[in-house]
């Protein structure tokens, strides 16, 4: 174990743990008869289950099956997928067979969520089977109580799920989603922990994972996008473009939350390294190009999007950043800014259309992903990043993000750019139509128009509580200062 995982792992948190006990018809249960118990709220934990024989004499074992739901939506997809891209053992569905009774069992994982449906599969006839108690444990390394933030009742309606997705995620790591992968990826992290900076302020959390990414680097100091952290700490070489990058600004925001040097001098090195490793990524006149050094440009979930392309911004962005904390330590950081400007200059050439008043990628692909990138990266400033948003919002062709994690950085843009009423009125309309569906928090991916849209060809392994949909409220807590903000150009 080198000295990074050793920091990280000093610092795991313990978790909080409360007992909720869920509503719903205790007592006896037919054959076959399916009962839907309620925790009211989306909680992640483990579960404790009573049964008894509510008449007759036990002469055969139960056999039941669980169904743990984070929606109620969710229990029209819960058969075991067999065309899925990922996993289908992500499905929350157990059957246990109880050759005792009464028993009580702690099932034997932990689930994300708010609904648990009981159903005796086959019994006797010489007894009817009772449920006595349906418990949960839930734990979370998020502590204490967030006060939602609003100046309408469906603002703060859309903070307190926030901020209970977020919490919910907060566990040993910053999960992705408490359901699946449970898993430290970066682009995640860098979005926790601005939410959290803005509520629940657990500075160690960060910290931890900072640690985790710096002590799973490669050997050329290459961040993973994402680490195991369990059973033990391991980092599959999984090269990501931005997710890599975007450990310079998730750095940067930890110091100036936290105030922690000591950490910011201590991992400034591996941070600017990123950037040095992405250099081979451009060509000779600085424009990116595809090559299997690049890895996963992940930018959004959408196959057709020019992911490469955007890269081009996320480079550019992660250098002003990097500017920033090589200034704070007093580093020469001359050789970022001439990075900057070359491929500033060279991303305009390449992808700026003057007579659309956009950026386009690929075969002419207009996207929101680049040119919200490109807004964030500071080519032009906040006026005019202001008119390409807007240019956007006309074009019909334009590839709309899926995930809340491309929403974010639209939202972003469109604040920074000075736009904060369309700024507010997305997160209204994107996280709003989210909320209206019902849920105590927000989703790994939501589209509108195709509320079934997910990446992994099914929609029983799709997480309803992801970490990347949390920063409404973070966004509720900073609407004021980042108004207008060229943060990003001072660097
Ligand atoms: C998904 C994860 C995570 C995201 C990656 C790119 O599988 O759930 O949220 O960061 O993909």
């Amino acid at each position: 174990m080198n000295n990074f995982i050793k920091k990280a792992e000093a610092l795991k948190p313990i978790l909080q743990k409360r007992v909720v006990t869920a509503s719903g018809r205790y007592g006896a249960i037919q054959k076959n008869q399916r009962e839907i118990y309620d925790l009211g709220n989306h909680f992640v934990g483990h579960a404790v289950i009573s049964v008894y024989a509510d008449s007759g004499v036990v002469d055969a074992p139960a056999f039941l099956e669980f169904i743990f739901a984070e929606t109620m939506e969710d229990f029209d997809f819960n058969d075991l997928p067999d065309n899925s891209n990922i996993s289908a053992a992500w499905i929350q569905k157990e059957y246990v067979h109880l050759d005792k009774i009464p028993a009580t069992i702690k099932l034997p994982r932990r689930y994300a969520c708010r609904y648990i449906s009981i159903r005796a599969l086959a019994s006797s006839a010489s007894y009817v089977l009772g449920i006595r108690n349906v418990k949960f444990i839930e734990e979370t390394s998020a502590f204490g109580d967030i006060i939602p933030c609003g100046n309408t009742e469906q603002e703060r309606e859309i903070d307190r799920i926030s901020i209970r997705t977020l919490r919910n995620c907060m566990q040993s790591v910053f999960e992705d989603g408490p359901k699946r992968d449970r898993r430290l990826w970066l682009g995640d992290l860098r979005l926790q922990a601005l939410t959290n900076y803005a509520t629940f302020k657990n500075f160690e959390l960060v910290k931890r994972c900072l640690y985790l990414f710096a002590g799973t680097a490669d050997k050329d100091g290459r961040i993973n996008g994402y680490v195991f952290h369990t059973p033990k700490v391991y980092a599959p070489t999984v090269r990501m473009f931005d997710y890599s990058l975007l450990f310079i600004p998730t750095l940067w925001e930890y110091y100036k939350a936290s105030n922690d040097i000591e950490t910011l001098q201590e991992l400034a090195p591996l941070a600017v390294r990123q950037l040095e490793l992405a250099q081979v990524n451009f060509d000779k006149n600085h424009r990116i190009f595809e090559s299997p050094n690049l890895g996963w440009c992940f930018i959004d979930w959408q196959e057709s999007l020019d992911k490469t392309s955007c890269g081009q911004a996320v480079y550019i962005y992660a250098a002003k950043y990097a500017c920033k904390i090589c200034r704070a330590l007093g580093r020469d950081f001359s050789w970022i800014e001439r990075e900057i400007e070359l491929k500033s200059k060279a991303g305009l050439t390449a992808f700026y259309d003057e007579s659309k008043n956009l950026f386009v990628g690929k075969n002419g692909q207009i996207s929101y992903a680049l040119n919200v990138w490109f807004c964030l990266a500071g080519v032009f400033g906040p006026k005019k990043n202001q008119t390409i948003l807007k240019a956007l919002q006309n074009e019909k062709k334009a590839i709309f993000p899926t995930t809340p994690y491309m929403y974010h950085y639209y939202v972003d843009a469109l604040y920074r750019s000075g736009a904060a009423t369309e700024a507010k009125r997305t997160i209204l309309t994107y996280w709003g139509g989210m909320a209206k569906c019902g849920t105590d928090t927000f989703f790994e991916v939501y589209n509108p128009s195709n509320p079934q849209e997910n990446p992994y060809g099914s929609m029983a392994l799709i997480s309803r509580c992801h970490a990347w949909s949390c920063t409404p409220a973070y966004f509720f807590r900073t609407e004021s200062d980042t108004k207008s903000d060229e943060s990003c150009l001072e660097y």
